[in-house]
């Protein structure tokens, strides 16, 4: 029975091993870590696991002696009879205390301190500070110094609906993949201020080995310096709500060349942009660029259709604020009105003043106003969004 029973374990481990082989790309194992961060935290990691594999053979070499040693066919008879002594009891209890204590606080205390100032030190020479604000359902960037500050943009998700539907083929980044990466340079030391509008959210990517809450109404901080160019993906890591699992990280780790060409380009676009503001458009033109940010920005929750997701998203085709006036007699915008929520938002609605640019707010509101089922006529310009502004 005894034997039967041996063997059978050392045929499992047996077999545990060699799917271990084959599984030597290290899947199982933490992904490869490019961060100084995220090195100190894995070796931090694999410290602990020598020391837990260490101690767990340790107690189950005693173990496994106790009972063969003490068994009750040589005579040992059960703890239970014999008189208990407190001075033992006393020193059975000390001795593992002190066995923690030195474990915990000196063996294993040491690295973990090292790593947690380490991830705590944003400041000490960062060169450069960038702004990550989660809202439901995307990532918002913004570069706050050096050449390219001012550079502000929203970063979507852009897996298509048919792939999610099982109408097509899922591509090799499904869920993992958006419009508009984060653009870092390699080897510069980024601190990261992080905030969010609306609920917990959490910016994380595995191999930077940093991953914080980002809180509304607080700034927190974390840092990451990319060591090796690539193209790096992680998730929200809080449960956001309805489509937390579509609020992907995409970070694209450059050479500090390829860095400033990005920023060059990014200014370039967004002088463009600006431009267009100061035009008069068509509606046409309006409704077809309204189209684009309608579907990457609302459309999560007012639906493609523009039918909502009644009682918690409302249906835009038809509703009164979409239909009646924005402006009144004064030129100015009505409270409650299309351009004020919008805008500002309102409860689980959120702001769109500190994200879309004037002309993506005109666009939207003109293409709400003319398309989904409404047809009022009227077109909002972008000039009439940045007076709105003030
Ligand atoms: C996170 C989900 C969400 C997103 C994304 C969203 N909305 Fe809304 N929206 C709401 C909710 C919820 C309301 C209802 C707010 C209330 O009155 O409590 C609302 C209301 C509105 C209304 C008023 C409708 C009415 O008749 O009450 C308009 C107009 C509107 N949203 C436009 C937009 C536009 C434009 C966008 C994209 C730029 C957008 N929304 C993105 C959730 C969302
Ligand atoms: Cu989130």
């Amino acid at each position: 029975m005894l034997m039967q029973g041996l063997k059978k374990i050392g045929l499992g481990l047996l077999l545990a091993m060699v799917t271990m082989v084959a599984y030597a790309d290290y899947s199982w194992n933490f992904p490869e870590p490019v961060t100084p961060m995220a090195l100190d935290t894995l070796h931090v990691h694999n410290k602990f696991m020598l020391i837990a594999i260490a101690i767990f053979f340790a107690v189950l070499a005693i173990m496994v002696y106790s009972i063969f040693a003490h068994r009750k066919s040589k005579g040992f008879k059960s703890v239970a009879d014999k008189a208990p002594s407190t001075a033992m009891e006393i020193f059975w209890t000390l001795v593992p205390f002190a066995i923690l204590l030195l474990i915990d606080f000196v063996i294993m205390g040491i690295p973990a301190y090292h790593s947690v100032i380490m991830m705590e030190d944003t400041r000490n020479k960062s060169e450069m500070v960038i702004k990550v604000t989660g809202s439901q359902w995307r990532w918002q960037y913004e570069y706050m110094d050096g050449d390219a500050q001012g550079i502000k943009f929203v970063s979507n998700l852009s897996t298509n609906d048919k792939q999610m539907h099982n109408e097509e083929e899922k591509g090799e980044n499904y869920l993992l993949e958006v419009d508009n990466p984060l653009v870092l340079p390699v080897g510069v030391k980024v601190r990261i201020l992080m905030t969010a509008t609306d609920v917990l959210h959490n910016w994380w990517v595995p191999q930077f080995g940093s991953s914080r809450l980002a809180v509304p109404g607080f700034i927190r901080e974390t840092w990451v310096q990319v060591d090796k160019p690539g193209v790096y993906r992680g998730q929200c890591k809080e449960l956001c709500g309805k489509g937390h699992g579509y609020m992907p990280v995409v970070v694209n780790a450059v050479s500090k060349e390829e860095y400033q060409a990005w920023v060059a380009a990014k200014k370039e676009e967004s002088a463009k942009a600006n431009a267009g503001a100061d035009k008069e458009w068509t509606k046409e033109d309006l409704v077809a660029e309204g189209k684009k940010v309608y579907e990457k920005n609302c459309a999560v929750c007012h639906q493609v259709s523009g039918a909502g997701l009644p009682p918690a998203f409302p249906a835009l085709t038809g509703s009164k604020i979409t239909t009646t006036p924005t402006f009144g007699a004064d030129g100015k915008y009505l409270p409650d009105s299309h351009m004020d929520r919008v805008l500002n938002g309102v409860r689980m609605m959120p702001a769109w003043k500190a994200v879309l640019s004037d002309t993506e707010i005109a666009a939207v509101i003109t293409y709400e106003r003319n398309a989904l089922g409404n047809n009022v006529g009227d077109v909002v310009q972008p000039s009439q969004v940045k007076a709105a502004r003030q």
